[in-house]
């Protein structure tokens, strides 16, 4: 362990290089550690502790809550509410954004997360994750909507935390990508991947491929030349992958590369996209082009929209940079409005 650099480490020598820090960042991102340690092990748990099945509940998107989903929301409000970093809190979990309990100091960040991302694999025991992202808040007020609804270039930093054989930590501050590796035994996140980089070129797609009949033009083209690998236009073969969870998806594309698409489709109207901008699609984003990848919609760069709900729905489209501008290309290419 002595010459490993543990994550607490890294944010306070990070620290350090701020003149004007006031070490409220580095508290809440190790609070945020915290919360997910504590996730990691009720994912680990699973069955041994109960917390597998449904909750028998809804959040706003409709979508039936996995006990752990609930779980993993209360143990992130929890960890981080009386931190005194932070001004509020918005969860894919919670209808609203989550108020600061009176008893509690107010901070200057605003703290957005899924806390358990792909917990529709929870059940049968494939990865799943937790997303966060965090802005600056107006200081001395109580927080309103529009202090969350903020463009992903404002983010000050974005992150996740995969849950699979290794528990890893990926982060962002702007100043490239770095991930860790949670040592079981000591209880501490270890630096083992830094200054990550996603290869501009690949060979790797994923897609959920049952939802091929509602793709909009120009991702039925992308497809279709992958599917005809080196006997079509782009002379090569194409893998495919699909975990259905982000987390997993983004780490290995921030380890060898690939695409990662789950685009606008035309399933149902009211519903064009499946993504979330403010806790998954703008996290992602931040850290996939710190590490020199692409993050768009098809046809605008995620990071530069404005969002207009906290649960704001996207299509995205993100990974090795070259893969990627082709896509929006051939979006261009097909002029078709959204
Ligand atoms: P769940 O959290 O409901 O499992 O959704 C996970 C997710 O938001 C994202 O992590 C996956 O990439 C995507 O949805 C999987 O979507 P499909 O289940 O439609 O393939």
């Amino acid at each position: 362990m002595t010459n490993k650099v543990t994550l607490t480490q890294f944010l306070i020598e990070q620290q350090r290089g701020l003149p004007d820090a006031s070490g409220t960042f580095t508290l809440l991102l190790n609070n945020i550690v915290t919360a997910c340690k504590q996730i990691s092990h009720k994912v680990n748990r699973g069955n041994l502790i109960g917390v597998l099945g449904s909750a028998g509940t809804e959040n706003i998107q409709g979508e039936v809550q996995k006990k752990l989903d609930v779980i993993t929301n209360e143990i992130m409000i929890n960890a981080l509410n009386w931190t005194g970093c932070l001004a509020g809190m918005a969860s894919e979990e919670d209808d609203n954004p989550i108020a600061i309990p009176e008893q509690y100091p107010r901070g200057k960040y605003l703290a957005l997360f899924d806390p358990l991302d792909g917990s529709s694999n929870i059940d049968v025991n494939l990865a799943v994750g937790t997303i966060f992202s965090i802005l600056r808040c107006r200081e001395g007020v109580e927080p309103e909507l529009e202090d969350f609804l903020r463009k992903g270039t404002e983010q000050v930093c974005a992150g996740f935390v995969l849950y699979g054989p290794s528990t890893m930590m990926v982060l962002t501050t702007g100043h490239g990508v770095n991930g860790f590796t949670l040592d079981q035994d000591i209880g501490e996140f270890i630096l083992t991947h830094s200054n990550m980089r996603i290869p501009e070129d690949t060979s790797e797609f994923a897609i959920n491929m049952s939802n091929q009949r509602f793709w909009e033009p120009p991702v039925q083209r992308y497809i279709g030349e992958c599917l005809e690998g080196k006997e079509g236009v782009r002379g090569k073969d194409f893998n495919m992958r699909w975990v259905a969870s982000l987390v997993a998806e983004v780490y290995r594309i921030l380890t060898r590369g690939g695409v990662f698409l789950y685009p606008h489709d035309l399933r149902d109207p009211s519903r064009p996209a499946k993504l979330r901008i403010m806790y998954e699609a703008n996290p992602m984003a931040f850290i996939i082009e710190q590490a020199g990848g692409a993050c768009s919609t098809g046809r605008e760069r995620i990071l530069d929209i404005k969002p207009s709900a906290v649960h704001e729905r996207v299509p995205l489209i993100l990974g090795s940079k070259n893969e990627v501008e082709r896509i929006v290309r051939y979006h261009k290419e097909d002029g078709q409005a959204q």
